[in-house]
């Protein structure tokens, strides 16, 4: 074999190397920034793509807040722990398609003054 060929030959055996792309069924995750402050909890968008997905509570306030997330018809309740002024919390999930959630803070009295918002969830998942 040249020395050309053998080259060749070495850069086909890394090209086998190289991982496929991910499946189609197993599209990128949904993303979704809450914003808490007192006293609300603004979305950045209203609606996600069902799936995988990552939240993150932004606190934009002047005091601790924390974020819950229910599927509405369900009792799981899934969150993220007191988050600190100025820091970010994440939680990554999964999240039903055609769903409604209900998000809110559970430090006391925070739902009642405002902190609650619902995020839906569209009908497909992305890519099919
Ligand atoms: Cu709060």
């Amino acid at each position: 074999m040249s020395r050309r060929n053998a080259i060749g030959a070495a850069l086909l055996a890394a090209a086998a190397l190289v991982p496929a792309a991910a499946p189609a069924s197993d599209p990128p995750p949904s993303r979704l920034l809450v914003t808490a402050r007192e006293f609300s909890l603004s979305l950045s968008r209203p609606k996600v793509a069902p799936g995988a997905a990552i939240v993150q509570l932004y606190n934009y306030g002047e005091d601790p807040h924390d974020l819950n997330l229910r599927r509405i018809g369900s009792d799981r309740v899934q969150g993220i722990g007191d988050v600190e002024p100025g820091e970010t919390g994440t939680l990554e999930l999964r999240l039903r398609k055609a769903s409604r959630y209900r998000l809110w803070c559970a430090i006391p009295t925070h739902a009642g003054l405002g902190m609650v918002a619902t995020l839906r969830t569209k009908a497909k998942l992305p890519g099919r």
